[in-house]
């Protein structure tokens, strides 16, 4: 018999796996990610129901997916969009549970599923497995958190290694890898990262526009948002930095350094005139903990939104999904941690995103 070459070997080999993943067809990857589903949801811990394989078989899926929808995703009504995740597993099934497990309702996620909380695989893999399974109803934006020196600190990166052992490795750099783009051999060889091609904006019905940080003082057309590079330097002072980092200042105006030591804090007069430029009514970002789940700023122009309740076991606040209709409609459900009942807050029953920010 010749040298076989083992299922471990393939698994191992990132050009050798995608190889073999790439030979199975649409209807297959669609059955297999409604498996994935089925099993994240028994709740049975993916560290002995998940096989390291088809974990990496639904990046690969995934990867190709964000690759061809680009880095500004552009859809209807109606759809919701949750706010950071940050690894609260059960929580995010309650977010399903209200707003309707997926194909019931569309979903726009902003970023930051994984860090701090405790199952950052769990989260992330049952949001890459609906995008798998209906990839142009479940969009799943980049925070910045989706970044690789970020994991190394907050949790993400401990994760996968204290749980999947010597299998850590393959599946952690699907994800993303250490160094600054250009300067890893991962890159050079042309390997793209889930992180690297998620998208950085979604745009609804061309008038709400969604991302995690913020807006930029380089923001100046949609068109600048079509055009955005990933990878991109971490270091740079660019607009792909800003989209995944920057912060409204209550009282503050025109463009701040950010307390958080990267980008900037932007006020209301930005945001305003930002709505102005890019004839938009709304703006929807996430990346800040607002106690009741979502906080507006600027009149009305910006809104926050945090989807995880009860954030790291130690805040009391609200989750809240904004629920966007066909219509453009806008109004907020929110789950209260104490014993996260839901509370359907509308913004007065005939306004839309249009009238609402008036
Ligand atoms: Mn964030």
């Amino acid at each position: 018999m010749s040298a076989a070459v083992s299922d471990n070997d393939v698994m191992m080999d990132e050009a050798k796996r995608n190889e073999s993943f790439e030979k199975k067809s649409d209807d297959s990857n669609k059955r297999f990610a409604e498996c994935f589903i089925k099993t994240l949801l028994s709740c049975k811990g993916i560290s002995k129901t998940v096989k390291t394989m088809d974990i990496l078989r639904l990046t690969y899926i995934c990867k190709k997916i964000f690759e061809a929808q680009g880095r500004l995703v552009e859809i209807d009504g109606p759809v919701r969009i949750c706010g950071d995740l940050h690894g609260q597993f059960p929580d995010l099934i309650r977010l399903f549970a209200q707003g309707g497990f997926p194909p019931d309702s569309n979903y726009m996620f902003l970023g930051d599923y994984v860090d701090r909380g405790a199952y950052s695989l769990e989260v992330i893999l049952l949001c890459l497995s609906f995008k798998a399974r209906y990839p142009n109803n479940f969009m799943m934006l980049r925070g910045n958190h989706e970044l690789a020196h970020i994991n190394d600190k907050y949790g993400f990166r401990e994760e996968i290694f204290t749980r999947k052992g010597e299998f850590a490795i393959p599946i952690y750099e699907e994800f993303t890898v250490r160094g600054t783009f250009g300067q890893t051999d991962r890159y050079t060889l042309g390997f793209q990262k889930m992180f690297d091609v998620m998208p950085l904006v979604g745009l609804i019905g061309g008038r709400i526009l969604c991302m995690h940080g913020g807006i930029s003082k380089q923001l100046k057309s949609l068109d600048d948002l079509r055009k955005l590079r990933s990878p991109f330097n971490l270091e740079d002072d660019c607009l792909e930095n800003d989209i995944l980092w920057s912060d409204p200042g209550k009282g503050s105006t025109g463009w701040q350094p950010n307390p958080r030591g990267a980008s900037v804090v932007f006020g209301e007069d930005a945001v305003i005139e930002c709505c102005k430029m890019l004839d938009i009514d709304l703006i929807v970002r996430g990346h800040q903990c607002v106690q009741d789940g979502y906080e507006f700023f600027a009149g009305k122009k910006l809104v926050t939104v945090f989807s995880a309740p009860h954030y790291l076991g130690t805040f009391t606040n609200n989750a809240a999904m904004c629920k966007v209709s066909a219509g453009l409609q806008v109004s907020f459900e929110v789950l209260i941690p104490e014993d996260l009942k839901v509370e359907e807050r509308k913004m007065g029953p005939e306004s839309t995103a249009a009238e609402m920010t008036q």
